[in-house]
């Protein structure tokens, strides 16, 4: 599983014992929490070194190069580094989605860089053009539920008949509710 593309970050520890404990989530960050419904894949860069940390109760997995200036946002000393990999290692895992009942797939792509965020993208094919490129490319759904009046169609689970400016703050809200939010500031 997910747990076996990870190498132990220091030769002392023993990933068998050492890999820390409770759910393993890949960290994401976004301006525009409304897509998060039309999320169908996390984006990493095959050349970046991802790290497994432990924080709290619970892992995370972002890039190594990003790691101080994520952390830094909530808590700069509450992280234990427990095993790194490459982006490319963590090609094809699967990843639950943070509030559907789906799973998505870890891709890759050259333009995830460290310029800010994570260096995990969060991928909705149908609402951004890096994100409909490397969603070709990988064969994902090009999924749009937003109306050309901003207005989530009656199809979507949670959002229907919403305005994407309202999602915004819902979507905010049942992250939170689901412990599935980590940081958010205006
Ligand atoms: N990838 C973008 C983001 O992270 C959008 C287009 C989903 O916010």
């Amino acid at each position: 599983g997910f747990l076996a593309c990870f190498e132990p970050f220091s030769p002392d520890h023993d990933p068998r014992t050492e890999a820390g404990t409770g759910p393993i989530s890949v960290v994401i960050w976004t301006t525009t929490p409304w897509t998060l419904p039309a999320n169908q894949a996390v984006a990493l860069n095959a050349e970046l070194t991802y790290l497994l940390v432990q924080y709290g109760d619970e892992r995370l997995v972002l890039a190594e190069a990003l790691l101080i200036a994520a952390m830094k946002r909530y808590d700069n000393d509450g992280h234990i580094i427990l095993a790194s990999c490459t982006g490319a290692a963590l090609e094809h895992q699967l990843l639950q989605h943070p509030f559907y009942d789906r799973q998505v797939p870890v891709i890759l792509g050259d333009h995830v860089t460290t310029e800010a965020g994570t260096g995990a993208v969060h991928t909705a094919p149908g609402h951004g053009q890096d994100d409909y490129i490397v969603g070709r490319k990988y064969g994902l759904p090009i999924d749009n539920p937003v109306g050309n009046d901003g207005v989530f169609l009656p199809s979507t689970e949670l959002f229907a008949g919403k305005h994407v400016f309202t999602a915004n703050a819902e979507v905010i809200e049942l992250l939170q509710e689901r412990g599935k939010l980590l940081h958010h500031h205006a």
